[in-house]
C-alpha cells in the first residue's frame, strides 16, 4: 500500500505472498530496533542471518546454489519492503544479492559458485562489492587498484572507497586493472595478508548501514578466485545494473512509507481547530505524493516485466532508478514538513528516510550520471567527459 491504481491485480498469488511474508519479518524483526541502530550507528549484524533464512539473499540463483529461482518482480518486491523500513537495511541486501552472489553466479566458475553461493545465500558469510576509489566514483573506468599476474598467484594492490558491508565482509568481489589495462573481477576472502578494511565513520545517512574502505597492499590472491566467465568494466556494470533495478523498487518502499505516515498523521494533528488534512495545501501534498508513488510503481513493475523477458535495458533500469530514488527524496522532503516539528524526530520514520535517501541519490550513478546515461541512449553522443 497505497494502490491507487489495483497494481497488486498484476502480481501472482506467488509474489503477493511473498510480499506479506517479508513485510511481516521487516515489523516484527526490523521496525522495533531500526531507529535506535540509526541513532546510534550500529549496524543490526544478527540480521545477516535473519534476512538469509527470509531467503532475502540473492532471490533468484537458482535453488542449486542456495536461492530460490524468484523471478525479478519478486526480487523488486522484497526490496521494496525492505527499504519500506530502511534503506541501509535494503544496501545490505542488494549488495550481498546483486553485487556479490551475482557476479560469482554469472561469471564465477563451478567451483566458486559452490563454495560461496549456499553461505551467501544463508547468510553465514558477507559479501561486499569493490568499485568505487578515492579518486575514481562516477568514472570507474579510471580505477588505479592493479592485479599483477606472478605465476602461482595474483598480486593486489590499491584502494576501494565506500564500500557497503566492508568492515564485516567475509568476502570481497573487488575490481582491478590487470597489466593490460583490462578490468578483471577477483575475490578477496577476508584474513589475506595485507587486507585490511577499516570502517568509515561520521556518516549522516544510512547509518544503520555498515560501510568502510578496501586496502590491499600486496596481496597474494590465490589463482582460482579470479572471475573466469567476463572481464572489462561491462562486468561490473552488469552487476550495477542488476541492483539499479532492486533499488528503483526499494526507493519506492521508502516513499510509500513516507506518504503513510504523512497521511495518518495530518488526518490526526489538529491545527486551527480541524485536522491539518483538511486544509488544500497539505491535500495538494497528498495528492502529488500519491501521483509521483503510482508512477514509479508502474515503472518498475513494467521494467520488472521486460527484465524477466530478456529485454530491459541499462537506459531504461537507469531512467526507473534515478526517477524513483529523486521521487522518494521528494516524497520524503514534502512528508517531513507535514509532520512539523515532530518530522525532526525519530519518533517517526521520515528524517531517517530522507537522511538515508541522500546515499540511494548518490550511489549506484549518481542522478547526474544517470540523467547522462539516457542522454547518450537518445542523443547517441556521450556527454559524461
Ligand atoms: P563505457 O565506455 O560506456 O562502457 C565500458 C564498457 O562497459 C559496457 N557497458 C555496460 N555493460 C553492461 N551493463 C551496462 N550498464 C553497461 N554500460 C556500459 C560498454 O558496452 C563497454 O563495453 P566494452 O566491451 O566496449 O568495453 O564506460 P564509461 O567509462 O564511459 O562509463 C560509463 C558510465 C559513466 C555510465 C559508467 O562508468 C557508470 O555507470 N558510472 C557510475 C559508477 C557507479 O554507478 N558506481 C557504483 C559503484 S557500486 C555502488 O555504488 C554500490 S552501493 C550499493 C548499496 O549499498 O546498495
Ligand atoms: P563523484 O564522482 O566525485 O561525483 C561528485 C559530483 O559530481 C556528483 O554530483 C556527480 O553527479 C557529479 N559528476 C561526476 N561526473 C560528472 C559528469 N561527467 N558530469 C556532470 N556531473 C558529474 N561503491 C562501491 O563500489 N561499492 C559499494 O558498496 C558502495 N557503497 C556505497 C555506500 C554509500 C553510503 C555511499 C555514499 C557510496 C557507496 N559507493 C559504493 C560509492 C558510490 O557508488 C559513489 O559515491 C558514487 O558512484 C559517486 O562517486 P563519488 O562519490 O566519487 O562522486
Amino acid at each position: 500500500s497505497p494502490d491507487f491504481y489495483q497494481i497488486d491485480d498484476l502480481l501472482t498469488e506467488e509474489q503477493l505472498q511473498v510480499r506479506q511474508a517479508v513485510r511481516d519479518y521487516m515489523k516484527q524483526e526490523v521496525s522495533p530496533i531500526i531507529e535506535d541502530c540509526a541513532q546510534q550507528a550500529l549496524f543490526p549484524s544478527h540480521l545477516i542471518q535473519g534476512f538469509g533464512e527470509m531467503g532475502l539473499f540473492g532471490p533468484t540463483i537458482p535453488e542449486e546454489y542456495g536461492g530460490n529461482g524468484f523471478d525479478d518482480t519478486t526480487y523488486g518486491i522484497m526490496m521494496q519492503e525492505i527499504e519500506r523500513v530502511d534503506s541501509g537495511m535494503r544496501s545490505m541486501a542488494s549488495v550481498q544479492g546483486s553485487l556479490v552472489m551475482y557476479p560469482i553466479y554469472k561469471f564465477g566458475s563451478k567451483e566458486q559458485k559452490r563454495k560461496y553461493l549456499p553461505k551467501l545465500a544463508s547468510g553465514e558469510m558477507l559479501g561486499c562489492f569493490g568499485l568505487t576509489e578515492p579518486d575514481h566514483g562516477s568514472n570507474p573506468s579510471g580505477m588505479r587498484t592493479s592485479i599483477t599476474d606472478e605465476g602461482d598467484h595474483y598480486l593486489l594492490n590499491g584502494a576501494k572507497m565506500w564500500i557497503t558491508n566492508s568492515p564485516m565482509a567475509d568476502i570481497a568481489v573487488v575490481w582491478a586493472k590487470n597489466e593490460e589495462g583490462r578490468v578483471k573481477g577477483v575475490i578477496v576472502e577476508k584474513g589475506m595478508e595485507g587486507f585490511s578494511a577499516p570502517e568509515i565513520h561520521n556518516k549522516w545517512s544510512l547509518r544503520a548501514s555498515i560501510t568502510g574502505e578496501l586496502v590491499f597492499d600486496n596481496v597474494k590472491v590465490p589463482k582460482e578466485n579470479l572471475l573466469p566467465g567476463k572481464d572489462g568494466l561491462g562486468a561490473p556494470l552488469m552487476c550495477l545494473d542488476s541492483a539499479r533495478y532492486g533499488i528503483a523498487w526499494g526507493a519506492l518502499g521508502a516513499a510509500m512509507d513516507c506518504y503513510e505516515t504523512a497521511r495518518k498523521y495530518t488526518l490526526e494533528r489538529e491545527q486551527f481547530g480541524k485536522p491539518i488534512a483538511g486544509f488544500q495545501l497539505q491535500q495538494k501534498k497528498l495528492a502529488e505524493m500519491l501521483t509521483a508513488i503510482t508512477q514509479a510503481q508502474l515503472l518498475v513493475w513494467r521494467l520488472g516485466q521486460l527484465k524477466e523477458q530478456g529485454k530491459a535495458s541499462s537506459a531504461q533500469i537507469s531512467m526507473a532508478k534515478r526517477n524513483n530514488v529523486a521521487m522518494a527524496l521528494e516524497v520524503a522532503r514534502t512528508a517531513r514538513q507535514m509532520l512539523g516539528g515532530m518530522g525532526i524526530t525519530g519518533e517517526y520514520p521520515i528524517m531517517r528516510h530522507m537522511m538515508n535517501l541522500e546515499s540511494v541519490v548518490t550511489y549506484e550513478g549518481t542522478h547526474d550520471i544517470h540523467l547522462l546515461i539516457l542522454g547518450n541512449e537518445i542523443t547517441g553522443i556521450p556527454a559524461f567527459s
